[in-house]
């Protein structure tokens, strides 16, 4: 079956239809999450040193009544208003960029305990102090998503914890533009998809059912997509385009041995990986979405952040790169906000 992903993924943003009350997180805002200290730049040593201050919704709180044994929403008994209990919401990647300004806004909302799921424990815990996230309001668990045997490892990790899964942001990724060869997850699957979507599908599939158990009024699985994966926009069209082909490659495993690394069965090409790897992100959560929804309750959605052109996600891209990469989307694309109040493409709001 010929799956293009162009015709799949027609916007840059997917949040799936789920009547009146959901919320639009492209509009971003809610939870009363402002994700503000700011994704900072993760290259310390680079003169271009911005810090972004940005808003970004990941859920709404709808209301919603179920019986349990410890409901999410009490009743006080003398004046009759409703409490929500504290949430507990699930980020991984968590110990930079992206990742770590959402758990640092989440946390500081008060509403939520963050379990930082990451692969570099000591990293995540500098990062965490150094972003200033309350103690008791985060809980670092280790999780590398190169490794399936380590997703189970979290899951069950998480399980015996005792919490409630309420939200699942799916947030890391790694991306290789510069690499001439392949490199292979634990099992052997080419490291972005593996990474990025394997590990992601994985955890989502084993974590639907701790989140099926939760009674939280606004229940959501995200995962972080990209524009760089829809082959609609600009963006999408700069080369190397996604394409997922016919799955070749992923039916033979991705191994790079006796089947190409790559989904579409093609030549190695880091940039292309990483764009196929957000592609499946974006259609992944598309089909939970329509399989799980209405049977659980809970919303799928991705979102695509903006470009946020400072973050350890070009690492290992070349310095010219990271140096001429944020002010070529400030100026001339105007992707990205190097004062970052906002996410709108063109900010004159804080000019
Ligand atoms: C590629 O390498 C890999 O080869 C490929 O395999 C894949 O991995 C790909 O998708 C990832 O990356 C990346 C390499 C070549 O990119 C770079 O090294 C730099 C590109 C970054 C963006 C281009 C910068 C353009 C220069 C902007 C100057 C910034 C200063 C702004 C200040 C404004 C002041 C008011 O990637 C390429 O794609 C090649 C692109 C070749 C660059 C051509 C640039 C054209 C862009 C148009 C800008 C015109 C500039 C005029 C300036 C006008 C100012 C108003
Ligand atoms: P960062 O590199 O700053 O953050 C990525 C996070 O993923 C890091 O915490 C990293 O851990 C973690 N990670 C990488 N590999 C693994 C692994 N095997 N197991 C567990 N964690 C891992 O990048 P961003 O904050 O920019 O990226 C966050 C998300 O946003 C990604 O999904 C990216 O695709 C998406 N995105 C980013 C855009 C941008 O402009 N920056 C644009 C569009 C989408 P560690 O700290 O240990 O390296
Ligand atoms: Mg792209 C409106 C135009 C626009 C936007 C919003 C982005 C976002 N980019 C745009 C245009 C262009 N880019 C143009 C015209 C070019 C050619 C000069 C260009 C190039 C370019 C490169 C080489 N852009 C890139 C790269 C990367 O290596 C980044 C990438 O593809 O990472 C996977 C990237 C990005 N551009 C973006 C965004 C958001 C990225 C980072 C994507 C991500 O992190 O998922």
């Amino acid at each position: 079956m010929a799956l293009q992903a162009a015709s799949l993924v027609y916007s840059a943003f997917v949040v799936p239809k789920e009547g009146k009350s959901s919320a639009s997180l492209k509009e971003s805002s809610l939870l009363g999450v402002s994700l503000s200290d700011h994704v900072k730049a993760d290259f310390s040593s680079s003169a271009l040193k911005f810090k972004r201050e940005f808003n970004l919704r990941v859920g709404t709180v709808r209301a919603q009544s179920m019986a349990t044994a410890t409901p999410a929403v009490n009743r006080a008994s003398s004046e009759g208003k409703k409490t929500l209990r504290q949430g507990c919401c699930v980020v991984t990647g968590a110990s930079s960029g992206l990742g770590l300004a959402a758990a640092k806004a989440l946390a500081e909302t008060g509403k939520w305990h963050v379990i930082m799921a990451c692969r570099d424990f000591l990293k995540a815990e500098r990062a965490a102090k150094s972003a200033g996230i309350a103690k008791e309001k985060y809980t670092i668990m280790h999780l590398d998503l190169a490794s399936l045997d380590s997703v189970r490892q979290f899951v069950d990790t998480f399980r015996q914890s005792g919490r409630t899964l309420d939200v699942l942001v799916c947030n890391a990724a790694v991306y290789l533009p510069t690499a001439k060869e392949p490199t292979f997850t634990a099992e052997g699957f080419e490291l972005s998809v593996g990474t990025n979507h394997l590990g992601h599908f994985l955890l989502s599939r084993l974590l639907l059912e701790d989140m099926k158990k939760s009674d939280y009024p606004s229940k959501r699985l995200i995962i972080v997509g990209s524009i760089t994966g829809n082959t609609n926009t600009l963006a999408g069209n700069v080369p190397p385009k996604a394409n997922l082909g016919d799955l070749r490659g992923l039916a033979g495993g991705l191994n790079g041995l006796n089947s190409s690394a790559m989904i579409d069965g093609g030549e190695f090409d880091g940039a292309k990986a990483y764009k196929d790897s957000k592609v499946c992100n974006m259609l992944t959560m598309q089909e939970l979405h329509r399989r799980f929804h209405e049977e659980t309750g809970i919303t799928f959605a991705s979102l695509y952040p903006g470009c946020i052109a400072t973050t350890g996600l070009f690492r290992e891209h070349i310095p010219l790169f990271r140096l001429l990469f944020p002010p070529f989307q400030k100026y001339i694309t105007k992707g990205f906000c190097l004062r970052g109040r906002c996410w709108k493409k063109t900010c004159s709001g804080c000019e």
